[in-house]
């Protein structure tokens, strides 16, 4: 009996050591977004969503080691972006990365992860370059670059169509950042709305950073618009809509996915009246298979605000999740993978295409009513 007793004892304390010693071998995916300065309020949402997603899996008892997130700010600078991809590669427990926010941060990124083979999801960055470089000659990687959100060809297209077809808009004035993702968006934008029979007024760029845009807007004033189209992220965005306001340009305003945020109502203020937004895929609130999501969230993070992306950030964590508890903490294995993954979660169903686009084109457009966001199309 007393024998029984002792091996039974020693068998409980083998299997707690050997438990915790699975538990601390740690499985590593990093999020490379902006956690700081302007755009840094983007991705801190995409961060609380990842964390949320790793949390949940290492609660469910489904993977024998410790899933673990490591956050990385590449503060939205291209350049940042690469030092911090260069960290990233250096770590051999991470398997995946899910970022970045920029397109401007994810194009050389990518180039960095591909090189040393870790797979990478973007959760937004839109400008089709970032995954059809993959397929050019030269590409010094495997094809390991992925996302979940749909590319700006669809999006500008579906803006132009939006405002020739329900508007009946007959010309436009559009700007853009001069970044990937704000120049890439007008120019789509630009030419669909003159394929389509529009007159484009004039197309100019900003910089980034710029604060003051009353010059610019009063040359516009005198080309008498009806629509002004940016490409660009919402500070700008949001004082050129408040600028435009104050100097009497009477012309709607319509920018796209990096505009479409609470911050850009709270630069804008009542200016923002009326102006019309597009966004990636369904806003989080109207999508029924995101509540349990949405009620995770609020209860894990009171009084943060949900953003546009979180819902990406967090579908693309768990993909990437789906996939190492399948076929383990291997980068080789789980890009291809994902190649072929047919994912259901809270966005429907994601699959990816040859240059591994998800296979979901949903564009919303919103329009702003009574301080908030409200779907029109
Ligand atoms: N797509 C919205 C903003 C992020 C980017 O593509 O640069």
């Amino acid at each position: 009996m007393y024998k029984l007793k002792s091996r039974l004892l020693l068998g409980l304390a083998m299997t707690l050591v050997s438990g915790c010693a699975q538990k601390s071998a740690s499985v590593r995916v990093a999020v490379a977004v902006p956690l700081t300065g302007d755009i840094g309020t983007e991705g801190q949402g995409v961060r609380r969503a990842v964390e949320l997603a790793i949390e949940e899996a290492n609660q469910s008892g489904r993977f024998p080691y410790l899933v673990e997130v490591r956050a990385f700010d590449d503060r939205a600078d291209p350049k940042e972006a690469v030092s911090v991809a260069n960290l990233i590669v250096s770590d051999p427990n991470i398997v995946a990365v899910i970022g970045h926010y920029n397109s401007g941060c994810s194009i050389p990124a990518s180039q960095v992860y591909a090189r040393a083979g870790i797979p990478m999801i973007s959760p937004a960055s839109t400008n089709p370059k970032l995954t059809a470089q993959q397929l050019e000659e030269g590409w010094l990687g495997p094809r390991s670059i992925f996302r979940v959100v749909p590319t700006d060809d669809v999006q500008g297209t579906y803006a132009a169509d939006f405002v020739t077809d329900k508007l009946k808009f007959k010309n436009f004035a559009v700007l853009h950042d001069k970044t990937p993702y704000g120049q890439g968006l007008a120019e789509q934008f630009r030419e669909r709305f003159a394929k389509r029979g529009g007159q484009i007024l004039a197309f100019e760029g900003i910089a980034s950073g710029d604060r003051d845009f009353k010059a610019l807007l009063t040359r516009l004033k005198s080309l008498n618009p009806q629509g002004v189209f940016f490409g660009g992220l919402y500070p700008e965005c949001a004082l050129l809509i408040r600028q435009a306001k104050e100097i009497g340009l009477p012309a709607t305003f319509f920018s796209g996915d990096g505009s479409k945020t609470n911050e850009l109502l709270k630069i804008a203020g009542p200016a923002a009246e009326g102006a019309y937004l597009s966004i990636t895929g369904i806003p989080v609130e109207h999508l029924p298979s995101a509540k349990t999501f949405l009620e995770k969230y609020n209860q894990k993070y009171p009084g943060a605000t949900v953003k546009p992306f979180d819902h990406f950030g967090y579908e693309a964590t768990n993909i990437a999740l789906d996939i190492i508890s399948r076929v383990g903490p291997d980068r080789t294995k789980f890009i291809d993978e994902l190649k072929k993954i047919r994912y259901q979660g809270i966005l429907g169903t994601t699959e990816f295409d040859a240059k591994g686009d998800t296979k979901n084109k949903i564009i919303t457009m919103t329009k702003v009513k009574n301080g908030e966001f409200a779907i029109v199309n």
